[in-house]
């Protein structure tokens, strides 16, 4: 089963949007195992974009990141890090497909409203990375024979 990392960044929470994104990846079929409201600091930032350190956004991605709280979530599923960058859409807004949250919610780059796990791998980095083992939650829907085969 993959796991991915949700967050909905902070222009998502100040518009209100934190409940229209849940409900988008519950409809999907992935499982949360984890959810907590938090702010960022500019550590977990950095570490959690360290990708991006050379990139010249960097500075204004983290200020973006960490300006307010964000909602973060550990997603289970099988294919749920592809499912989930679909949901989400491209990190263009402009050139994200109608029906994913970007397409039908966001207009720009830096404002693209949340974040999704890129790979497998880093699915399983960045869910440790935001989640003690004690806040992440083994369980099993009464729904999921029905959305697992
Ligand atoms: P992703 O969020 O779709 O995985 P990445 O390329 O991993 O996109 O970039 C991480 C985040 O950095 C983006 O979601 C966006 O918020 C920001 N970002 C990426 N490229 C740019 C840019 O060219 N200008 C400003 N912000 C950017
Ligand atoms: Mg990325």
């Amino acid at each position: 089963m993959e796991r991915t990392l949700i967050i909905v960044k902070p222009d998502g929470v100040q518009r209100g949007l934190v409940g229209e994104v849940i409900k988008r990846f519950e409809a999907r079929g992935l499982r949360i195992i984890g959810m907590k409201f938090m702010q960022m600091s500019r550590e977990l930032a950095m570490k959690h974009y360290a990708i991006h350190a050379e990139r010249p956004f960097f500075n204004a991605l983290v200020d973006y990141i960490t300006s307010a709280p964000v909602v973060v979530m550990a997603l289970e599923g099988t294919n749920a890090v592809a499912a989930a960058r679909q949901t989400i859409g491209a990190t263009k807004p402009h050139e994200a497909a109608a029906g994913t949250i970007r397409g039908d919610f966001a207009l720009e780059i830096g404002r693209n409203l949340v974040h999704g796990s890129d790979s497998v791998e880093n699915g399983i980095a960045e869910v440790n990375n935001f989640f003690a083992a004690d806040e992440l939650v083994s369980w099993s829907r009464n729904v999921d024979p029905w959305i697992f085969e």
